[in-house]
């Protein structure tokens, strides 16, 4: 059982191969469930199951033996992961944040050997959601990976039981999956075109990796679940980008180049500090307010998004952030990620800026309530009452939950990020 965190006596939900079975290198033994998120682990070797050492309801912690593999050659090899884990596709595993694991392309999806048995295949927090609503998780079909159920299949479940259905119908009612998948009936919608490519050209079919299969299904639920709106800003950093330039050279030895995110980070730290309700979550009916400053950056790497984050951003100087940046960016970039280092953010940053552009519209990164979009900076005249003055402007989209936060609240955190922007002594105040 490899280190997945800060976790201990985390539950089997799911075993996935039986003695007997051949196993190939990462491919998904269990699945474990803690009371934040459930991810499976996976082979740390390849053979021949010899004996399983776990069963469905053990608890497991950092350290046991998993299993006993036979290799071709006759070798016995425990098949404790060494690997780090790749979560399962939960509500609690970050959104736009596809979890990256060491070479998590390459990991392939795992062929249950048969349905779990025991507890319906849903994560901690959809079974809290169905709770909720007095949804019976075992008459609910799942749409997720292996059947998995997700909170669109309990939502779509209700609708058809409120819309007087019977059970059968209810189970039927597909949520939405995939857009090739071709789900999204009970919101009305026609199916997804299925189109003959060949008939127009040549074509190559190519897989998705896995941190886009995982990425993809928390991006549909986060943008069909949340009724979000993007507001658009602009700061003036023309000051704070000659303290930036200046200060990389001065540090010039120091191996450390500050950059614009590192900035971003910490005037968004201020900004959550006094819109408070920006650094919240929601819990049913009651918000959950951060006392703790996690701040999660996008990063595109070769095999998709991956959401790593700087933990206790308001206790680090521009430094400290701007070095554990370039660290973490450069992991993500290896899929060396560890799930740690993608969990607990309040906030999620995804800058443009090093790219191009002038706005977007992030997907919020649910559980979180909000996301600021940032695209590169350009000079632009600006009016200063007398006359324009070439200014270094940043656009800034800011995309929120409009079940938790206002639209003045919204302009006005943008407005406040932009004040900081563009004077960042007023951090201190
Ligand atoms: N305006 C103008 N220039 C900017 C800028 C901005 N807002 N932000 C960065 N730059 C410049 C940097 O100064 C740097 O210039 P030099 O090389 O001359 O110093 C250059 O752009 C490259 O920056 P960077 O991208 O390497 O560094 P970063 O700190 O800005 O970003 C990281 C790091 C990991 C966030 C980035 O590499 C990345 O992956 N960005 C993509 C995120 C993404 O895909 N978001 C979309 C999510 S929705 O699908």
């Amino acid at each position: 059982m490899p280190d997945i965190g800060d976790f201990k006596d985390v539950a089997v939900i799911e075993v996935f191969v039986k003695p007997g079975d051949t196993v190939k290198l990462e491919q998904s033994l269990i699945t474990v469930e803690s009371d934040k998120a459930s991810m499976e682990i996976p082979s740390s070797a390849a053979g021949v199951v010899r004996e399983l050492k776990v069963k469905l309801g053990d608890t497991v912690n950092i350290g046991d033996l998993l299993a006993i593999l036979e290799g071709t050659g006759g070798a016995v090899a425990p098949a404790a992961a060494a690997a780090a884990p790749v979560p399962a596709a939960t509500a609690a595993t970050p959104a736009v944040a596809a979890p990256a694991a060491p070479s998590a392309a390459a990991v392939p999806a795992h062929n249950p050997t048969g349905a779990p048995v025991g507890l319906p295949h849903a994560s901690p927090s959809v079974r809290k959601f169905a709770r909720e609503l007095g949804v019976p998780l075992n008459e609910v079909k799942g749409s997720g990976p292996k059947g998995r159920i997700t909170e669109a299949d309990v939502l779509a479940f209700t609708r058809s039981v409120m819309a007087g259905a019977t059970q059968t119908q209810a189970q039927a009612a597909k949520a939405p999956a995939a857009p090739a998948g071709g789900g999204g009936s009970e919101l009305g919608l026609i199916p997804w075109p299925k189109v003959d490519f060949t008939k127009f050209g040549p074509v190559e079919r190519k897989e998705l990796s896995r941190i886009k299969k995982i990425s993809g299904a928390n991006l549909l639920r986060n943008a069909i679940m949340i009724p979000a709106v993007t507001n658009h800003d602009d700061a003036d950093i023309t000051d704070l980008e000659a303290f930036r330039v200046a200060t990389n050279k001065e540090n010039e030895k120091s191996g450390v180049k500050v950059t614009m995110l590192a900035f971003l980070i910490k005037a968004c730290v201020a900004a959550l500090k006094k819109y408070p309700e920006f650094n919240s979550s929601l819990d049913g009916d009651a918000l959950i307010y951060k006392q703790y400053f996690h701040i999660g950056f996008a990063a595109d790497t070769p095999n998709g998004l991956v959401v790593p984050v700087i933990k206790d951003a308001d206790k680090k100087g521009i430094l400290q952030i701007s070095q554990e940046m370039g660290e973490l960016a450069k992991k993500a970039r290896d899929g060396k990620l560890t799930p740690a280092e993608m969990s607990g953010a309040c906030f999620t940053i995804s800058s443009l800026g090093g790219i191009g552009g002038r706005y977007f519209t992030p997907i919020i990164n649910a559980p979180e309530v909000a996301i600021l979009g940032v695209c590169k900076s350009t000079i632009e005249p600006v009016w200063d009452g007398k006359a324009f003055q070439p200014r270094l402007m940043l656009p800034l989209s800011l995309t929120w939950d409009h079940r938790v936060i206002d639209g003045a609240a919204a302009a006005r955190f943008n407005v406040y990020l932009g004040q900081i922007l563009g004077d960042f002594r007023r951090v201190l105040l």
